[in-house]
């Protein structure tokens, strides 16, 4: 599968390592992940121009038009991540979304749509597991 994953770049790298994590995983098991920048942990905020941020904006909906599926890291809160949601629900892309659920609330815009499937944990390992079960939809 082509696999969009998202996470947070300006809304804050403190779980850059956990996405890398999860990158890694997805790519281990055969998947193709569109969007590996977003784990790159010498990352950090950059600051880049309207004129780049627009080549990123078109990049990555391009991307996301290549997906099957969209994996969202959403403990960290990011503007972007909540953007590139909506914007798969448009698209109709099966949408799954983890949260820390100890670190913090998910926004009810996310919880109270039915569109996604939201799984709260508390230990990094059980979003591997998910991820095996998604994987073997
Ligand atoms: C180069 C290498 C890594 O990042 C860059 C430049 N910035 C971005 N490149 C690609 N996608 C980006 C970039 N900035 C934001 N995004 C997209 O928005 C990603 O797909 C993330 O999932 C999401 C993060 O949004 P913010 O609001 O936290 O930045």
């Amino acid at each position: 599968m082509n696999i969009y994953f998202a996470g947070s770049i300006r809304g804050g790298r403190v779980d850059a390592n956990l996405y890398k994590k999860i990158i890694n995983y997805l790519k281990e098991k055969g998947h193709i992940v569109l969007t590996e920048h977003v784990g790159d942990i010498s990352l950090s905020i950059l600051k880049n121009g309207r004129d780049k941020d627009k080549e990123i904006y078109e990049r990555d909906i391009e991307f996301m038009k290549q997906s099957d599926i969209l994996i969202a890291e959403c403990t960290c809160p990011s503007l972007g991540v909540g953007y590139e949601l909506a914007f798969a629900e448009k698209l109709n892309i099966k949408s799954y979304i983890f949260y820390n659920k100890s670190k913090t609330q998910l926004s009810a815009m996310l919880t109270g749509d039915s569109f996604f499937k939201i799984y709260g944990y508390t230990d990094e390992n059980e979003i591997f597991k998910k991820i095996d079960e998604i994987l073997n939809e």
